[in-house]
């Protein structure tokens, strides 16, 4: 097992952060919320009753691992935001199954995840070889390690994460992960949550338990400790709508009076408006003309589209033509 890790990935929370503060309309990158403290939150988001989209791809993945590694032969398995790679187990295991389960290689930017994860998994399936990558997917996909002769690779990217993008910048990653693609012969595993009635989806975004609205203020908390910031976390309040427009799920933080904020590491001094909202994330939803409209733009194309009993959540499968 080896794992390799890119130093530059706190750089740009200083970058993003800076950037994202002095809009007109302020915004943080989602990718910021995954301290190890945002990383246990969104566990618990995956486990209320009302957050479907880990049920409903695990249901998938559950029922159509077999089918996927059939299809493609799959060997090695490349996942982008590993994570605690729980519902990855399950196309390994339908690999191992197959008997064609060669590696596995996660990237993710939580340097704990990876390592961890990477030493249950080759305990858990023995002869695996993982290679992880600690790095921000968005900037390191040249880290990944090259494909290795005769073994097709599927690169996933689960959860919705790929919901996370505006369109304009979800085509270039997607081309950019299409580049990790031997035409013909490798697959992009995506897993995308559908448009459906938006009191199902609001209700994913706003659980009762406040589980949302504690992980949505934990961005918070990262900007104080990494960034020696003193928001006072207590006056913004949790804000999650569907977008019916734009079909995606808006997330904000709302200032609950007229505040200014330092930002000691950026040399920055914000203010924020009574009722101010703060964007810090946009979680698109799909179709399934969206999702062959977006593969193709960026070069893909896609070949078969798998979703759970309730049509919750799709997972796709796309390949570069060949
Ligand atoms: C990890 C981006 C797929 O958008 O549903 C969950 C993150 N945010 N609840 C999502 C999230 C609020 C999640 N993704």
């Amino acid at each position: 097992m080896t794992v390799e890790t890119r130093l530059d990935a706190e750089r740009s929370l200083a970058d993003d952060v800076l950037d994202g503060l002095t809009r007109p309309f302020k915004e943080l990158a989602p990718k910021h919320f995954y301290d190890a403290h945002g990383a246990e939150l969104f566990d618990q988001i995956c486990e209320q009753p009302e957050y479907y989209p880990t049920r409903a791809e695990r249901s998938i993945l559950v029922a159509g691992s077999a089918d996927i590694v059939a299809r493609t032969g799959v060997g090695e398995l490349v996942e982008l935001g590993s994570g605690t790679a729980e519902k990855t187990r399950v196309l390994l295991a339908a690999m191992a199954a197959a008997g064609t389960l060669t590696r596995y290689v996660p990237v993710d930017v939580t340097e704990h995840m990876v390592q961890r994860t990477a030493g249950e998994l080759v305990e858990e399936f023995p002869g695996l070889r993982v290679e992880g990558v600690v790095g921000d997917f968005e900037q390191h996909l040249d880290a990944v390690p090259a494909p290795e002769d005769g073994v097709p690779r599927i690169v996933a990217l689960l959860g919705g994460t790929i919901g996370n993008f505006i369109p304009g910048s979800r085509r270039s990653f997607l081309r950019s992960i299409a580049e990790l693609l031997r035409p013909g012969v490798d697959h992009l595993l995506l897993g995308t949550d559908l448009v459906k009635d938006p009191a199902i989806i609001e209700a994913a975004y706003n659980d009762a338990a406040g589980v949302t609205a504690a992980f949505n203020r934990n961005i918070l908390v990262v900007l104080n400790r990494e960034l020696d910031a003193n928001f006072d976390v207590d006056a913004f309040e949790h804000y999650a709508f569907f977008d019916r427009e734009r079909e995606w799920i808006e997330m904000r933080l709302r200032a609950t009076h007229r505040m200014d904020v330092r930002l000691e590491a950026l040399k920055l001094d914000v203010s924020f408006a009574a009722r101010e909202e703060l964007r810090t994330e946009i979680s698109a939803k799909f179709t399934r003309e969206r999702l062959a409209h977006d593969m193709a733009a960026a070069g893909l194309e896609l070949r078969e589209v798998l979703t759970d009993d309730d049509g919750l959540f799709a997972l796709s499968l796309s390949a570069r033509p060949g």
